[in-house]
């Protein structure tokens, strides 16, 4: 008979090779050590801290999966979502800042940027020296960014830029702006242009009293006729799949990361079960208690089991947008659940900060909803089954 560990159910280390294992030991110590002794603070205070990237950097946490050359480790998408799991264990606010920084910059860079462009952006952006951010939403276009109003005009050597983006991750403190626009001289298809900081006509205003994912900065991005080069564009894709081409590896981090958060919320639950007792009994001796621990411990094994499988064939480029879907979707929300789940769990004190479990909570409101909500991507997988368009 096999072993069973309550905190590896399935053995989801077993399918790890001896490398994606230190890559996430590698997270998980400095996840742990740097980053879970300062995340109260910033979560209560709103507090920017733009040296994580830096950190981050220096361990490697940043384009995990860009080749080394350009500054990345050139890991698989496996190394990539066991990173996102570490990282959002302690806080999905943290793991945002990661995976825009790799997954929206550096990767559309890197796929559709020239050489000049990788090699002037790419390396800054791995240490983090430039902090990047991803400009798709606007004001009136969220789940339907076909709908967006930002435009670029042909100038005599480039392009001129207005329009604004809305709930922009890092924008305040960003170096570098990947902003998607429809650009006239391309017959109207969306493009994607590289600003950065300090242009002319651009801004990034934080937005203020968000009561959700509050270690992360977000922002609008304000642009007012930014006149760019013709090397401010990135050359090689246009249309709505440039962006959903970052999407996709965004979206299939945060599927990992949920579960990152989920875990940090059923262990929790599980400690405070076992610690506090009424009715002169450890809570976690009761049914229903244990009944809720099942249900933690079977929804985040198979999310994980499930995020594994679209990693392993992300590989090997065989993954198609449809399974991000499941994985995303799925695992959002059941992480959700679980964190509102723990919160009950934890009665009164399940109010407070000092427990943690309300933070996730509150942070996994906005992952249920960005990169596509719960229902767009119901939309999605709906559309795939009966070939029927549902969006409009
Ligand atoms: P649709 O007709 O479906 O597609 C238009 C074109 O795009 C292509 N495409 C994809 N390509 C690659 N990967 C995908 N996943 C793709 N999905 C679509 C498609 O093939 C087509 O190409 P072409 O060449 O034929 O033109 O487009 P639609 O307008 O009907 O889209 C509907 C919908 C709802 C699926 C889509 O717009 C959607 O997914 N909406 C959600 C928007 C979203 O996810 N926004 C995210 C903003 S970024 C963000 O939230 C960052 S938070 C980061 C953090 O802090 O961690
Ligand atoms: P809407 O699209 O207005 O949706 C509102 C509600 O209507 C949702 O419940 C939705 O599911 C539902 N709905 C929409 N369309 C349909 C339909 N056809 N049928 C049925 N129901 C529908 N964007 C970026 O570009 N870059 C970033 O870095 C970024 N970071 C973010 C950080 C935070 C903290 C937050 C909160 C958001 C961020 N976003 C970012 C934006 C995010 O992607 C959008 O909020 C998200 O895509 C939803 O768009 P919306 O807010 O406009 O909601």
């Amino acid at each position: 008979l096999g072993k069973f560990d309550w905190s590896d159910a399935l053995r989801l280390d077993d399918q790890l090779t001896e490398d994606e294992r230190m890559i996430a030991a590698s997270a998980r110590a400095y996840a742990q050590e740097k980053l879970m002794p300062r995340v109260g603070k910033a979560f209560a205070e709103e507090g920017v801290e733009p040296e994580i990237f830096r950190e981050m950097g220096e361990m490697g946490l940043l384009g995990v999966t860009v080749p080394e050359q350009y500054g990345g480790i050139g890991a698989g998408y496996v190394s990539y979502g066991l990173v996102a799991r570490e990282v959002e264990r302690v806080d999905s606010g943290y793991r945002s800042m990661m995976s825009v920084q790799s997954s929206l910059v550096m990767y559309p860079i890197y796929a559709y940027g020239s050489e000049e462009q990788r090699m002037k952006y790419l390396p800054k952006l791995a240490s983090g020296e430039f902090i990047g951010c991803f400009g798709l939403t606007e004001p009136d276009a969220g789940s339907d960014p076909a709908g967006m109003k930002t435009r670029a005009v042909k100038t005599a050597d480039g392009y001129k830029i207005t329009g604004s983006k809305m709930w922009i991750s890092n924008a305040p403190i960003a170096d570098v702006f990947v902003i998607w626009a429809k650009s006239e001289a391309h017959g109207g298809k969306i493009r994607g242009f590289v600003l950065e900081k300090g242009m002319k006509g651009l801004s990034a205003p934080k937005i203020q009293n968000k009561m959700s994912l509050r270690a992360s900065v977000t922002g609008e991005v304000v642009m007012d006729g930014v006149e760019v080069g013709e090397d401010a564009l990135l050359p090689h894709v246009e249309g709505l799949k440039g962006p959903f081409g970052c999407l996709n590896r965004a979206r299939y981090g945060i599927s990992w990361g949920a579960m990152g958060a989920a875990e940090a919320c059923w262990h929790a639950a599980r400690q405070y079960g076992l610690d506090r007792k009424q009715f002169n009994r450890p809570l976690a001796q009761t049914q229903l208690f244990q009944k809720k621990l099942a249900d933690m411990m079977t929804e985040i094994s198979l999310g994980l089991q499930a995020s594994l499988r679209v990693g392993r064939l992300m590989d090997e480029a065989q993954a198609a947008p449809e399974m991000i879907s499941i994985v995303k979707r799925n695992n959002c929300g059941k992480a959700l659940d679980i964190a509102r789940m723990a919160r009950d769990m934890h009665g009164g004190n399940g109010i407070s900060l000092e427990f943690q479990v309300i933070r996730h909570m509150m942070n996994l409101e906005t992952v249920n909803t960005y990169e596509g909500t719960h229902d767009v991507h119901a939309l999605i997988l709906g559309r795939a089954q009966t070939g029927l368009q549902a969006f409009f």
